[in-house]
């Protein structure tokens, strides 16, 4: 199954309060504009690569909502409404239920009582991967789980190394049977049966890279995983990411793609 073409995403503007987005270590707030012009290069790059976004308008009182690919998971067959573990963000799902509901017949939601965001979930061609972490609880995995057999998809609960945020701060899919990732989640053995490349040393944040139809985005101040990527013949797209970076954010999140039979 192919899992990285898409010809449509689902994006946020951001906000204002977005300065004061949740991370893990303190430290000085982002600049809204050039979040924006980070976020408008992002927007381009995906046109670029084939896709037709579709940008909801920013929520200010949801700091972090520009991240959209936390509340919820989407799949040609249906989406899924999730509840995100951080309290200030619980809210973005019902903010973004709406638009779903528009472009999908069969939306479903993660019952109360669990969490799960999306920046944990790996989609691969033959099973999803969700990925424990401060943000996903059991409770709210093994939720996911019979919702994904729902979708006739199968998953898998994998750990998502110690004080990193989400799995796919650690990974990201390039093709159906390669993953990139850094060192540590590697050496779990989660990618057993896949062929991975380990970016260097340093260069952590470039493991969450995103592929779109024939183009990778890939954070742009990782230069050695840029030459590592181009040496294995894929087609590169560097992205800035300095100021999203502040507040613990890569590529994949500023997303939800799918493939629309309506585009
Ligand atoms: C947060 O801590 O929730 C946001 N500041 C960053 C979320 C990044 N999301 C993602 O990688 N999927």
């Amino acid at each position: 199954m192919a899992v990285y073409n898409f010809n449509t995403a689902l994006l946020r503007a951001p906000a204002k309060s977005v300065a004061r987005g949740l991370r893990a270590v303190g430290g000085e707030d982002p600049n809204f504009d050039s979040i924006a012009s980070e976020h408008q290069s992002y927007v381009a790059a995906l046109r670029t690569a084939g896709v037709e976004p579709i940008v909801l308008p920013a929520l200010e009182d949801f700091p972090d909502s520009i991240f959209v690919e936390d509340p919820a998971l989407v799949f040609p067959e249906g989406a899924i409404l999730l509840r995100p573990g951080a309290p200030s963000r619980r809210g973005e799902a019902d903010e973004i239920a709406p638009v779903l509901y528009e472009n999908f017949d069969t939306v479903l939601s993660l019952p109360e009582g669990g969490t799960v965001e999306g920046g944990d979930i790996l989609t691969t061609p033959d099973k999803v991967m969700i990925g424990h972490s401060a943000r996903t609880n059991q409770a709210g995995a093994k939720a996911l789980q019979r919702l994904l057999t729902e979708l006739g998809r199968k998953s898998e609960i994998v750990t998502t190394p110690e004080d990193v945020l989400h799995f796919k701060s650690d990974c990201s899919l390039l093709d159906e049977e390669t993953i990139l990732a850094t060192e540590r989640l590697a050496q779990s053995g989660v990618f057993h049966g896949f062929d991975v490349i380990k970016v260097p040393s340093g260069e952590e944040a470039a493991a969450n890279a995103l592929r779109i139809n024939d183009i990778v985005m890939v954070n742009n101040r990782h230069p050695r995983t840029i030459d590592l990527l181009d040496q294995r013949q894929y087609k590169i797209e560097p992205i800035k990411t300095d100021q999203i970076a502040i507040i613990d954010a890569g590529l994949s999140c500023m997303s939800l793609r799918w493939q629309s039979a309506a585009n």
